[in-house]
């Protein structure tokens, strides 16, 4: 982290820019079987949509953390203890993680990271604004980017990461291993992750869960073909592409797809990139995990589960991770 990547607000960032996104997008349309990255859902829209997502009926994901949270709080905050420093991926509105703070024995400081630079700003200043005690730096990155992070004024007695929301089914296996690594050596010896990872479970609720009949998520999917459009200049034609998610119980994953509706083709940067008809763009994956399957991977990386909580149904955990 060189002083140059801090901004105005104290922002650390290191999020992808232009050249990154027209870099990643051409990469992934030029495939054999097209796909686009999800990290860059998250414009302006696509975080109100995902917001929307999140208080759907079908979308159970949110309402069952919040659930097991609020079931296991005491425990999770007397193993986090006190003057911890606590980081969270993914950090969107910063709404989840004030029920975490509002639990801990006086935590040493809040490092939000997210993608979403202007969304993460906000976010940061409302959150510094309700706890005026508490360290709060932000930073605009990318997961897997291992960028030093901001130091704090106040020493940590521990550094915990949280990870809420199993977006860490985004990843696929490998990643997700190469990912909790990152983590099990950014918290160190005696650190720890807080993660939410959705449960592997009956399809249909999943099908359900990303095919809601008001239609949130398949605006949500589109939305990402009109960012590409606005921010890279690019004429896909919204109408003629179809939203798509089914799940797949081999690769154990949910796959949303955007499908063209006919022959057709757009222009991005210097090139033409042209779809048949029936042909799909992948544009996110959404891993399901069993406990024992996820314990391995975590396993592998240098962590051991302390905790898993789940509801009645086992439809989703919470668990906490050491190092080892
Ligand atoms: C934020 C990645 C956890 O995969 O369930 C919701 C995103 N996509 N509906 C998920 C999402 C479609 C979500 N994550």
């Amino acid at each position: 982290m060189k002083a140059k990547d801090i901004g105005r607000n104290g922002l650390f960032d290191l999020g992808p820019g232009h050249e990154r996104f027209l870099a990643e997008v051409l990469d992934g349309l030029r495939k054999n079987s097209k796909e686009l990255p999800s990290k860059y859902f998250y414009d302006e829209r696509g975080s109100y949509l995902f917001e929307r997502i999140c208080e759907l009926e079908e979308y159970y994901i949110p309402r069952i953390e919040a659930s097991i949270m609020q079931a296991h709080i005491r425990e999770m905050a007397e193993l986090i203890g006190p003057d911890a420093l606590l980081i969270e991926y993914g950090s969107g509105n910063c709404k989840k993680v004030r029920f975490l703070l509002d639990h801990l024995p006086d935590p040493a400081g809040y490092i939000p990271i997210d993608i979403s630079r202007e969304q993460l700003l906000q976010a940061a200043k409302e959150l510094a604004s309700v706890y005026p005690k508490l360290e709060v730096h932000p930073v605009c990155a990318d997961y897997l980017s291992s960028a030093d992070l901001p130091k704090l004024n106040r020493p940590a007695q521990r550094i915990v990461v949280y990870f809420p929301g199993s977006t860490i089914g985004n990843l696929d296996t490998v990643s997700a291993r190469d990912f909790l690594e990152h983590v099990a050596s950014l918290c160190g010896r005696g650190g720890a992750l807080l993660i939410g990872v959705d449960l592997k479970k009956d399809p249909v609720v999943l099908h359900s869960a990303y095919n809601d009949k008001e239609g949130v998520t398949a605006a949500f999917n589109l939305n990402l073909l009109q960012r590409i459009n606005r921010e890279l200049d690019c004429d896909f034609q919204l109408e003629w592409f179809q939203h798509y998610a089914i799940y797949n119980p081999q690769e154990g994953r949910v796959e949303m797809h955007l499908v063209s509706q006919k022959d057709q083709a757009v222009h991005l940067d210097t090139e033409t990139i042209s779809f048949v008809r029936g042909e799909s763009v992948c544009t996110e994956s959404s891993y399901k995990y069993r406990l024992d399957e996820f314990e391995q991977i975590a396993a592998a990386a240098g962590f051991k589960v302390e905790r898993a909580w789940t509801d009645m149904r086992q439809w989703f955990s919470v668990q906490y991770l050491v190092t080892r």
